[in-house]
């Protein structure tokens, strides 16, 4: 009973379950009533053949049995050998040795004699195939159209998740840690086969189980055989385990006077420790780093490079085949400096400087995943270096789990983006899909959004992030718009108007949520909760932990100056872009206060000013919530009533705080404009000094 998932287990009762809790996510593999529908099925299904008998088939061949048999109501056999008569599933593993990664990881699946073949060069092929035709018949499209191929773009679709030993979330919104640190590694959460199945349903085949702020604590052994049972459990569904390391922990752990990079003595620590690790968990994926940065050790502690530190474990690491994963995350505490730069600037030049097993992840902006942000000047100017993306998915800027915004267009605007490195058309997916430059190694990385809550992601809406960003990893040419409709028809209705309308919502929400939130190019990362915006913050340990660095808000203006006149941040893009950007007059709106400092009377293209553009902007955006309830409230008879009382309460509050946050800026703002709110918009209804409470006793501890 312990180890048979809870997913399953639901499988098995959810006819008779009343409320949907968002658990199953967008593996619902709910009754199909269409008859026609469920009759075909019936006759196509009646085996799945799998002579392959490795784990990671066996949970396809089982995956299948349990979905299709939800879905059609029928039992359906899982066989060695094809039977002589009746139609079925066939999971055909190609007898090819030596196959790349990617290769084990593609899959073709086509009709042979009115049987559904899925065949590939590896067992995680025939997983994700077995994947796509459920999803696929999930949608209730006729079988002839499941014939398809599909091969990764990326070799490394990782989560990074962001948790800690006490099992709490660094920026986490849904309760606390999947992981039981406690418990395991005697007590196996069948839950943890839930998360693994989720994964490999959208192609993630790594997960990096703690935090970037890393504790020395996951490279003891008492740790270590915890981190293993998890692998235990990932490994059967295609996932390697990765993990966050605390670059000191030679001194911290090891007990030696030094973590110098270049110190023969903690070379043969990391040695020993990466050893160590293999002898535990032997497809171990690598380790990530997150390394002079925000206070966390680094190699430059000792006066080394960011490649020495990296070249050291990529050392350790080689001989198992393992991976470093070094972030490119780091500033320093510089008052005349633009953080904008700070990628760039201590990266760029060690270009051709890192090991063979290493991949540099970069952040999609150059600050620090905010609503808006143009891609970071770093993607195209390191083509000896393999880089990786990380994108966030917990919603550190984004309301955390009050507010609905989809994310997959803030992948994809980052995606599309032409960096112009080698002339048009060098988007940033071609760079980090490694085809512009020829990398050896290629990553995405999502920051997880997941926690113990019921429905994992805190907003059940939220799922659509983690779910969106699966599909991208695997295939980035993957619109936005198919993919939300997609995740809509999985999980929540197969009805055409309720999911075009829930579509609807998701495409917009992200732009409703700039407006009322940071429009034209606003931006605030400042220390603190990142909640509720705190324009008026002025005082930190640290000049850029404080509202005013960013925005630059003035009698004259507002915006930051990162032009030529200003800290040049621009000149880190190639001419094309540059020029694009360069100019107040031709700069897209979006962008606009990112890189111009602008003054309130100006005419933007918009043919308002200014002013009246944010005023615009904050007022239509805190509005469009009230279109956001009334599309969600046309969708209730279609959708699960706990589910959509869920989200009509979270909607509720969302309206509330966008107002609230529109207030914060527009008042803050108008100190420096001096200019009123067109008399279209009603006034707030408070005055600064009251949002600035609220504000604090929101934070108060
Ligand atoms: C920032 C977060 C902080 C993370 C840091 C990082 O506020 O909690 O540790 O990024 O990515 O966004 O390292």
């Amino acid at each position: 009973m312990k180890t048979l998932p809870l997913l399953l287990l639901f499988i098995a009762f959810s006819l008779t379950s009343a409320a949907d809790d968002g658990y199953r996510l967008w593996l619902r593999y709910e009754r199909i009533t269409d008859p026609a529908v469920r009759t075909a099925y019936n006759k196509t299904f009646s085996f799945i053949a799998v002579s392959d008998t490795s784990d990671i088939s066996h949970n396809a061949a089982k995956e299948l049995q349990a979905g299709i048999g939800a879905m059609t109501g029928k039992h359906i056999p899982i066989v060695k050998t094809m039977p002589k008569s009746g139609r079925g599933i066939r999971l055909s593993l190609s007898g090819a040795t030596d196959v790349t990664a990617v290769k084990a990881d593609s899959y073709v699946i086509s009709l042979e004699g009115g049987n559904v073949v899925i065949k590939s060069a590896g067992n995680t092929g025939l997983l994700y195939g077995s994947f796509a035709l459920l999803r696929h018949l999930q949608q209730h499209l006729p079988i002839e159209k499941a014939v398809s191929q599909s091969k990764p773009k990326i070799q490394l679709r990782m989560l990074n998740h962001w948790d800690n030993p006490e099992g709490t979330i660094e920026r986490g919104y849904a309760g606390s840690s999947l992981w039981k640190w406690y418990e395991l590694p005697e007590t196996v959460d069948p839950r943890y086969t839930d998360y693994a199945r989720a994964n490999a349903s959208i192609g993630i085949n790594g997960t990096v189980v703690n935090n970037v702020n890393a504790s020395a604590r996951f490279l003891t052994a008492e740790y270590l055989h915890k981190v293993a049972a998890l692998a235990g459990v990932f490994r059967k569904y295609g996932i390697k385990t990765y993990l966050s390391i605390h670059f000191a922990a030679p001194k911290t752990l090891g007990g030696l006077k030094t973590s110098d990079p270049l110190d023969p003595e903690v070379r043969k620590w990391w040695m020993e420790k990466t050893k160590e690790v293999y002898s535990i968990i032997p497809d171990f994926g690598g380790f990530l780093v997150k390394a002079n940065s925000e206070g966390e050790p680094g190699p430059q502690d000792y006066g080394r490079t960011h490649a020495d530190g990296a070249n050291m474990l990529a050392e350790a690491l080689a001989p198992f085949n393992g991976v470093v994963i070094w972030r490119a995350f780091v500033y320093k505490a510089d008052p005349n400096a633009d953080r904008f730069k700070a990628a760039y600037d201590e990266f760029a030049s060690l270009d051709g400087k890192f090991a063979k097993n290493v991949i540099v992840q970069v952040k999609n902006g150059p600050i620090d995943f905010q609503p808006r942000e143009p891609f970071s000047p770093l993607f195209g100017n390191m083509p000896k270096t393999p880089l990786g993306m990380e994108f966030q998915l917990t919603q550190e800027y984004l309301g955390f789990a009050t507010h609905w915004v989809y994310e997959a267009p803030i992948f994809k605007e980052c995606l599309d983006a032409d960096t112009y490195v080698k002339g048009k058309g060098s988007t940033v997916a071609s760079i980090v899909d490694g085809s512009l430059h020829n990398y050896p190694l290629t990553c995405m990385a999502g920051v997880a959004n997941t926690g113990s809550d019921r429905s994992w992601t805190g907003h059940p809406m939220a799922q659509a992030n983690w779910y969106a960003f699966g599909r991208l990893a695997w295939d980035h040419t993957l619109s936005a718009q198919a993919i939300a409709r997609e995740w809509a028809q999985l999980t929540l209705t197969t009805q055409p108007k309720p999911v075009a309308a829930i579509t609807d919502i998701m495409l917009r929400s992200r732009d409703i949520y700039v407006d009322y939130n940071t429009p034209l190019g606003l931006s605030r990362p400042w220390t603190g909760a990142h909640y509720a915006p705190e324009p008026w913050q002025n005082r930190s340990s640290r000049p850029d932990w404080t509202a005013i660095y960013y925005h630059r808000a003035d009698s004259l203006g507002l915006g930051f100056d990162r032009t030529a006149t200003g800290s040049n941040a621009l000149q880190q893009y190639r001419p094309e872009v540059t020029r694009a950007w360069a100019n107040p007059e031709t700069c897209p709106l979006p962008y606009l206060l990112w890189f111009h400092h602008i003054s309130w009377s100006q005419k933007l293209s918009s043919g308002r000013t200014l002013w009246d553009e944010l005023c615009h902007r904050f007022y239509t955006g805190a509005e469009s919530v009230v279109w956001m309830q009334k599309q969600w409230a046309s969708v209730q008879s279609s959708i699960d009533p706990t589910l959509h009382a869920d989200v009509t309460g979270r909607l509720l509050k969302q309206h509330k705080e966008a107002i609230w946050w529109r207030d914060a800026w527009m008042l803050y703002l108008q100190t420096f404009s001096k200019q009123a709110i067109p008399a279209i918009y009603r006034r707030p209804e408070r005055t600064l000094e009251e949002v600035k409470e609220g504000v604090n006793v929101y934070l108060m501890r």
